[in-house]
């Protein structure tokens, strides 16, 4: 009985904190009386309701998503947003909410608090298409906590919405273009690799490249980091690379990349990496202890085959339609969508 009790006033507690988050009047929007769920990953997908049916009227649902302390914000991909529009979201919307200085709760009125609302329709077909066109994300927060609220009013109700948030990396210092050809195999790794340890703070990064339609495959030959606690200290990254500005620019990106490997340490050699697309991110950091540097690793990496299933839907649905009007890449166009 006591246990239940004590149960029933954490619980009225955590309503009354919520609660106060309107009273304190920092924002109305933040508001959650049915509490919050919080999620910690560096990747992530959330969606309401997360099926066919539509959402329910006077709903309130809140999240809070946390990145480990190495990422530096978050990225948000939309595959679904089908939330009924009314000036300036005053119906029905999907907010995200953080604090770009110093850490308060949402309901503390010392914090910066800076939201978004987000409300019209966009389908999956075109979310699909537009990704494909554009690699970057749909919306991009300078936190590493992001809050994240739906609400409904009490009528006209769609299907909601579903995302994909992926955590920032830095990916501003030095870096090596890669490009293999489709019968070339290229080494990489940490720099004087069995000649000399690597160097304590030390950061390099590599964009690995091979023919628009092909997948790249990595295979590690010796990996020696130091070992740590999520290896928040000496790791290696790898994401999948894109053209943030289309896919025939130049200009590759990967702060929002797909994770092939989040991070890897320690002594173990890393699986055989494939992508789904033809460009990898590789990024390895050292710690700023000199007394814990290691041999560092040595990688080899190739085209393989375009075996996607999802890739070749987009290549027929969409790339032979944007191709057959752009006569300059059609050579691309070709081998992008060849099987192989
Ligand atoms: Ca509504």
């Amino acid at each position: 009985m006591a246990l239940i009790l004590r149960h029933q006033v954490i619980l009225i507690t955590a309503f009354c904190v919520l609660a106060l988050s309107l009273e304190k009047g920092a924002s109305q929007s933040l508001y959650c009386p049915n509490g919050i769920t919080n999620i910690k990953a560096a990747i992530g997908q959330i969606a309401h309701p997360g099926s066919s049916i539509n959402y329910g009227v006077n709903e309130t649902k809140c999240w809070k998503i946390q990145v480990p302390d190495v990422y530096e914000g978050i990225g948000i991909y939309y595959h679904v947003l089908d939330i009924e529009q009314c000036g300036d979201c005053g119906c029905d919307s999907l907010t995200f909410a953080f604090n770009d200085s110093s850490y308060h709760p949402p309901w503390d009125s010392r914090g910066n608090w800076k939201e978004d609302k987000e409300c019209g329709r966009l389908t999956s077909g075109y979310l699909e298409f537009a990704h494909m066109m554009d690699g970057d994300p749909n919306k991009r927060f300078s936190t590493k906590e992001l809050y994240v609220r739906f609400s409904s009013d009490d009528s006209v109700n769609y299907k909601g919405f579903n995302f994909t948030f992926v955590a920032k990396t830095d990916s501003s210092k030095s870096k090596s273009y890669l490009n293999a050809s489709k019968d070339e195999t290229i080494e990489f790794g940490t720099r004087k690799f069995g000649i000399m340890n690597y160097p304590a703070d030390y950061e390099e990064q590599w964009y690995l490249i091979v023919p628009v339609g092909r997948q790249l495959q990595i295979t590690f030959d010796a990996f020696e980091l130091e070992q740590s606690e999520n290896c928040k200290n000496a790791y290696v990254e790898i994401r999948e690379a894109y053209h943030d500005d289309g896919p025939f620019q130049n200009d590759i990106e990967a702060e929002y990349g797909a994770f092939l490997a989040e991070h890897l340490c320690g002594s173990n050699l890393p699986n055989q990496i494939r992508s789904a697309g033809n460009m990898v991110w590789v990024k390895f950091r050292s710690a700023k202890n000199s007394a814990t540097t290691y041999k560092g690793f040595k990688a080899s990496f190739k085209a393989a085959c375009q075996d996607n299933i999802k890739y070749q839907k987009y290549c027929k649905r969409y790339w032979k339609k944007y191709c057959r009007f752009h006569s300059w890449v059609q050579a691309n166009c070709k081998e992008t969508c060849k099987r192989c």
